[in-house]
């Protein structure tokens, strides 16, 4: 369950309408507790139903550490894992297939290899524009993560960056300097997507430990064509994610 932002249209109503208990007082400063009408206390709600063990520890406070992911460890420790355990992306093929979601289309193109479509993030209730925040989904699904970029792929990224940042601009009138265009890594789900949230928005995995802005993206993959399956990655893994576990294992997760 989430709090979301007040609408700058509902403020008014909300100052008015609302009860305030008195906290604290000193000189010109006082906290208040404001209880505001039923009509505009609402809350986001997700539901996974069913959900596996694994969504529970995801959605779980949990220690979490940064972890150095070379080339070779992806290889032997995190691809048999992404093959053996990840999260099912049946949701995003429903999207590509039009059997979810459909009527949420922002923008789409049909191309087999630049294509992808646009809609909302579930993340986003679309009742205000300050938390903003859609994804792009590729059409091609043999992408399952950055560590699967190649300079052949510049065409794809460039095409998400440009259309989506137009489609954003006609459908919300929000114009791309004020966007924050990103890929997680690792991600939940190894099917190849960007995030698009408002810059004002302080998203949950936006920051650098796990957010890759896509123009970066874009820079390092034309300056160096094997740049993401070469270099070692950063990320971080909360401590009994699975994923985790396995770097314990091979010794690669430190002790702290
Ligand atoms: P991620 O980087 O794989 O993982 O992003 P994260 O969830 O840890 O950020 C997947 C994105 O897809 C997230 O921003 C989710 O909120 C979003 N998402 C997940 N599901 C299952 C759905 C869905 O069914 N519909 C939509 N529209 N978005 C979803």
């Amino acid at each position: 369950m989430e709090k979301t932002p007040i609408g700058h249209d509902s403020l008014a109503e909300m100052l008015k309408d609302s009860t305030l208990e008195l906290k604290m007082k000193n000189d010109i400063y006082s906290t208040y507790q404001l209880i505001p009408p039923a009509h505009l206390s609402d809350m986001k709600t997700t539901v996974i139903c069913p959900a596996t063990q694994k969504h529970v520890k995801k959605y779980q406070v949990q220690e979490t550490f940064l972890v150095e992911e070379t080339e070779e460890d992806y290889r032997s420790i995190t691809l048999p894992y992404i093959q053996s355990q990840s999260f099912s992306v049946q949701w995003v093929y429903n999207i590509l297939e039009k059997k979810a979601e459909a009527e949420r289309i922002i923008c789409e193109d049909p191309d087999p290899k630049t294509g992808f479509v646009l809609l909302p993030d579930f993340k986003w209730d679309m009742k205000q524009l300050d938390d903003l925040y859609l994804i792009a989904i590729v059409r091609s699904r043999d992408i399952k993560s950055l560590r699967d970029l190649r300079s052949e792929h510049v065409p794809l990224l460039e095409n998400i960056l440009r259309k989506g940042q137009e489609a954003i601009l006609k459908k919300f009138s929000v114009p791309a300097c004020k966007l924050r265009i990103y890929l997680h890594y690792q991600p939940s789900y190894y099917h190849l997507h960007v995030h698009f949230t408002s810059l004002s928005h302080d998203a949950p995995g936006c920051g650098v430990e796990r957010a890759h802005l896509l123009s970066d993206v874009i820079l390092n993959l034309k300056g160096s064509p094997m740049y993401y399956q070469k270099r070692p990655l950063f990320f971080p893994l909360q401590a009994d994610d699975n994923l985790a576990v396995k770097f314990r294992e091979a010794g690669k997760l430190p002790n702290c």
